[in-house]
């Protein structure tokens, strides 16, 4: 494949609501532009895009496959995303390196909930976007219904640029009012035929067609005036103005197709070229530190990584996008991130698992490389001697957790790899070594994501694991203050043990006086890594304890602050207080004191009215209207507070706020509820007292299971 230049290149990626046909269109304009022999289809598992064993399970894509298509004079950069919600990740990663979105919208469903939460990300990086209206060959499609929700959700700026002349079986005809022209096509698909509009259609087609000249003229004041002049706008005229106005997200052009027909493909692909905007005409990129980036093939060679991945069939590979000057193989880039000097290897374009060799890459294409060692998703790589940094993915925070377990021993250390890999290619897919809970938790995006996760463990990594339920990180403190006394005493053959302590142990708070009636020698503030304070207070007075036994009774202490008397949990926010206690001459060593520091603390801490704390998080919900009552009714029964509805268009926005034990469960209580149109995001707030009962709930659970000896 020869190498193209920025006015030659165009980078979209192919959005939409899980089921549209985004991977079915990909697939057309493949074929259509000859870049593969035969059309694959997703019920025969042979598309070009997904080629992963679990999208052929699932008949869906999980991944984002970068594609490439020559069409005429250009390269077409397409990259087909997956639509369903938990692969969000793949879609901003996708969105980040493209400059155009091509959003497909399913003519027998319309504007879909996925539609929506993506348009969010059209907006969010400011991306021109088409829409293509497919399956219009459907017997249940509408296009001109999906048309006015497109109007209804995303505004008057998108515009009708094509239509099916007839919708359903007898589909074979697109009128196009902007060429004015009637597309009839034979009927396995492919090349149109191009006609006259028939005759009972013009009043429809001009009427349209004028329209979409107006919207153009009106966002330009040259074009205005011509329009003013003459009634109309030329072809070039009429290009500008369109190129223009995609950038400046003021018209958003309507197109049709069947993809399963394989009726429409190739105009799109005309209209890519020739209107959508080249990486050349698109804003500068600014880096982190305020340098402009244009697509400039002689500027300074710089690349920025969006993507890694690791196959069998194409290996581990590294993603990216050129953002200035020119990529040859064998260059030597220096990673701004890790400070390391990597050398560039081959250069590839890929077309799903395809490799296709090419001598260089210039300022805005996207290629690919056999990965870098050093390297990850989000880092800049630059020639030698310059300092910049493109700003990283903003990747959406998880919002399902479970925990994982090997179905065999042995395998640990595999597994942390294999976590470790599946995490860096993808940085959505959160892996936490709690330490505290004894488990490896897994983040995500969604119940499909973990099995997704699981899936790769097993095929990728050959690792069989199971999921079970993520333990809560509960937090244990107490609420009155007691004395208390421990004598720890044993005989075991020869040597003895022995060491009495007396301690208080107090509830602690910012600003508390010194302790009553003792005499404070020396007092130690520690602040615990899992949060709160353990402040240890020295009132021995007379050396009835020795003073190199003191550490030893903190460290009891700290061990049962680390796996609390209630439920095993950290314990926070206490006051100790060493007071009186006894040696003996032969007896007493640092081992025994530890264990009567650890003893006293349980036994005080038992009696001082225990309190157990739970992680409480905001989760912000997005429903539409009509589903709003529904969801608002359900969250008393989760232990939801609700703090806030906010409107915003045609969704509300419930603010609540609800313990983690129930939140771990949310994800599918309400997509089953809302046939998965609302969502939800969440965030740690604050920790909170558990309700009494399940606290004697948990208590009861630990005791039964936990054995411990002095
Ligand atoms: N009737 C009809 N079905 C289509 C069309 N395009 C795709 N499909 C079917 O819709 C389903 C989803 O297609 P796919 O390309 O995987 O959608 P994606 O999830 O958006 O990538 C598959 O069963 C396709 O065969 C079309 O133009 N017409
Ligand atoms: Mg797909």
């Amino acid at each position: 494949m020869k190498s193209y230049d920025a006015h030659h290149l165009r980078n979209v990626a192919i959005l939409g609501h899980a089921g549209s046909g985004k991977t079915s269109l990909a697939e057309c304009m493949l074929y259509e532009s000859e870049e593969i022999p035969r059309r694959g289809s997703i019920e025969e598992r042979t598309t070009t895009s997904d080629f992963h064993e679990i999208e052929h399970e699932r008949q869906a894509s999980v991944f984002a496959s970068p594609l490439v298509a020559e069409w005429r004079d250009y390269k077409i950069n397409i990259i087909d995303t997956p639509g369903y919600a938990d692969y969000i990740g793949e879609v901003v990663s996708s969105m980040r390196v493209v400059d155009t979105s091509i959003m497909v919208v399913a003519a027998n469903h319309g504007v879909e909930v996925g539609t929506e939460a993506l348009w969010k990300y059209t907006e969010r990086f400011r991306t021109p976007v088409m829409f293509v209206v497919n399956k219009v060959d459907h017997e249940h499609a509408d296009f001109w219904r999906s048309v006015d929700q497109i109007h209804d959700r995303f505004g008057r700026e998108a515009v009708v640029v094509q239509y099916p002349l007839v919708q359903g079986a007898g589909f074979n005809t697109i009128v196009d009012v902007l060429t004015m022209t009637a597309y009839v096509f034979p009927p396995h698909g492919g090349k149109p035929e191009k006609m006259a509009i028939p005759e009972q259609e013009l009043e429809r087609a001009n009427r349209l067609h004028n329209e979409l000249v107006e919207i153009v003229a009106e966002n330009d004041e040259t074009l205005m005036d011509h329009y003013l002049e003459r009634g109309n706008l030329d072809v070039e005229e009429m290009r500008q103005g369109l190129t223009l106005s995609l950038i400046k997200r003021q018209i958003f052009p309507i197109f049709c197709v069947s993809a399963k027909l394989d009726m429409g493909a190739g105009r799109i692909m005309s209209f890519i070229d020739i209107v959508v905007p080249a990486p050349v005409e698109m804003p500068a990129v600014a880096t982190m530190g305020g340098t402009m980036l244009t697509a400039d093939p002689t500027g300074k060679p710089c690349i920025f990584v969006y993507r890694s991945s690791s196959e069998a069939n194409t290996g581990d590979m590294s993603y990216f996008r050129v953002y200035s000057g020119t990529i040859t193989h064998g260059m030597d880039l220096v990673n701004e991130q890790t400070g390391v000097t990597e050398r560039i290897g081959q250069l590839y374009v890929m077309n799903g698992k395809k490799r296709i060799e090419v001598p260089q890459l210039e300022a805005g294409d996207l290629g690919a490389t056999v990965k870098l060692k050093n390297t990850h998703v989000n880092n800049t790589l630059h020639e030698k001697g310059l300092n910049l940094v493109l700003p990283a993915i903003d990747f959406p925070a998880p919002k399902v957790r479970t925990a994982v377990v090997l179905a065999k021993n042995g395998e640990e250390d595999k597994l942390g790899m294999a976590l470790h890999h599946l995490q860096e290619e993808d940085p959505t897919l959160i892996v936490e070594h709690a330490a505290d809970l004894h488990q490896i938790i897994l983040h995500g995006q969604g119940d499909m994501h973990l099995q997704a996760a699981k899936h790769r463990l097993a095929s990728r990594f050959k690792l069989d694991v199971n999921f079970v339920p993520a333990r809560i990180p509960y937090q244990e403190t107490i609420r009155r203050s007691i004395n208390t006394e421990y004598r720890h005493k044993k005989q075991t053959g020869g040597a003895g043990q022995f060491a009495e302590v007396h301690m208080r142990v107090e509830p602690y708070v910012e600003g508390m006086g010194a302790p009553e009636q003792l005499q404070v020698r020396g007092t130690e503030v520690h602040d615990l890594p899992w949060g709160g304070k353990l402040v240890y207070c020295n009132c021995i007075v007379g050396g009835v304890i020795d003073q190199r036994f003191m550490p030893a009774i903190l460290k009891g202490v700290m061990e049962k602050m680390q796996e609390g008397p209630i439920t095993g949990s950290h314990v926070r926010d206490i006051r100790v207080s060493v007071f009186d206690g006894k040696m003996h001459p032969v007896d007493s060593s640092e081992a025994a004191f530890k264990t009567a520091g650890r003893m006293a603390f349980k036994e005080a801490f038992i009696k001082a009215d225990p309190m157990l704390l739970e992680p409480i998080y905001t989760v912000d919900i997005t429903v539409p209207e009509e589903l709003t009552g529904d969801v608002m009714s359900d969250l008393p029964l989760r232990r939801g507070m609700i703090e806030g509805v906010d409107v915003e268009g045609h969704y509300q926005r419930i603010k609540v706020l609800m313990p983690l034990a129930e939140l771990d469960t949310y994800a599918t209580v309400l997509r089953s509820m809302t046939q998965g149109r609302a969502s939800y995001t969440s965030a740690f707030s604050v920790y909170q007292q558990v309700p009494s009962q399940l606290q004697q709930k948990l208590h009861a659970d630990y005791v039964a299971h936990a054995q411990e000896e002095a």
